[in-house]
């Protein structure tokens, strides 16, 4: 009798618990305690379990630097776009769009420096310091773009 009385009272805990959670903020962190207490003996549905890790989630550390990630495409023989500003740390990818082969090559220096690219192929590179790199195709000497890293 004693254990049916406590088992009742454990979940009629859980369902208030999940309303508190729902609508007190500030409490939001005893109710998680005994959410995680109630949890070691209980199996919860996945949503409890989201609710508990977007609650308990630190607020993201404003130091870490956003990376981006752009997009070049090649495309009738030319780069697109062919002049392209960044920031440190951010990532290029250049696809080849077209029927023949292709490469992103550095005009001075090393900092790209792709292999030969066939059709669909594509070659990426993080971009770690700032300065302006120009580059070219091995195979058309037309074909010049430009990487401005700020
Ligand atoms: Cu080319």
């Amino acid at each position: 009798m004693a254990k049916k009385a406590k088992k009742q009272e454990v979940r009629q805990e859980t369902s208030s618990g999940k309303w508190i959670i729902i609508v007190g903020v500030i409490v939001i962190l005893v109710i998680t305690a005994i959410f995680f207490l109630q949890r070691d003996t209980k199996t919860n549905s996945e949503q409890n379990d989201s609710n508990d890790l977007t609650n308990l989630t630190p607020p993201p550390i404003p130091n870490i630097p956003v990376k981006t990630t752009y997009n070049v495409d090649i495309k009738d023989m030319s780069y697109n776009a062919s002049v392209l500003r960044i920031k440190v740390g951010d990532v290029v990818i250049w696809t080849n769009r077209d029927n023949v082969t292709h490469s992103v090559t550095s005009d001075t220096g090393s900092e790209l420096n792709s292999p030969q690219l066939s059709y669909q192929h594509i070659y990426q590179h993080t971009f770690s310091r700032n300065g302006t790199y120009d580059y070219h195709c091995i195979f058309h000497s037309s074909m010049r773009g430009r990487i401005i890293v700020v």
